[in-house]
C-alpha cells in the first residue's frame, strides 16, 4: 500500500533549476508516522551545474537561496579537477595559497575528477559569500575559481 506523491515537472526560472525530489514510499512512511499531511512530504532542492576546464568553474547560477544545494559537477576539460567551496569574505582572487594549493579549510573539496566524469554534491548552505574553486596544484592560482552567493 505504497501512497506516491505526484509532482510537476521541473520549473525553469532564471536558470536555477528547482526540482521537486520526491521519495514516495519513504516520504509517505515517513509523513504517516510522524503525522505529517501526506502533501507536505515532499521537498525542494536547488541544483546548480558545475563545468570544469582548463582553468575555469563555471556554475549554471551565481547565486542560490540558502537551503540545501546540490552541486553537478561535470569535468569538460582535458585535465583532473576537483570541486571545492569555501565559505569566505575574501574576494575570489585573494584567497591565502600555500605550495600552490589554497590552504584555506574547505567546507568540501570531491574529486579529483577525470576529464569527461563528474559527480554530485550536496550541501546544506548558509547566506553568505562563498569560493568555488579547483584545488589541484596550481588551477586556483591559473585561474580555476569563482565568487558564488547565497541569499
Ligand atoms: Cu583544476
Amino acid at each position: 500500500m505504497r501512497k506516491g506523491t505526484r509532482t510537476p515537472l521541473p520549473d525553469t526560472k532564471e536558470g536555477v533549476r528547482m526540482r521537486k525530489l520526491v521519495l514516495p514510499a519513504v516520504a509517505a512512511a515517513i509523513a504517516v508516522a510522524i503525522g505529517v499531511p501526506i502533501a507536505l512530504a515532499s521537498f525542494t532542492v536547488t541544483s546548480v551545474g558545475i563545468t570544469e576546464k582548463e582553468f575555469k568553474v563555471t556554475p549554471s547560477v551565481q547565486s542560490v537561496k540558502a537551503g540545501s544545494v546540490t552541486f553537478r559537477i561535470k569535468n569538460r576539460g582535458a585535465l583532473a579537477h576537483t570541486f571545492a567551496i569555501v565559505k569566505t569574505s575574501l574576494a575570489v582572487g585573494k584567497l591565502p595559497v600555500k605550495s600552490d594549493r589554497v590552504s584555506l579549510r574547505p567546507i568540501k573539496d570531491v574529486g579529483p575528477f577525470k576529464p569527461g566524469k563528474g559527480g554530485t554534491l550536496t550541501l546544506n548552505l548558509k547566506p553568505g559569500k562563498y569560493v568555488l574553486y579547483c584545488n589541484v596544484k596550481g588551477h586556483y592560482s591559473a585561474g580555476q575559481r569563482v565568487a558564488f552567493t547565497v541569499t
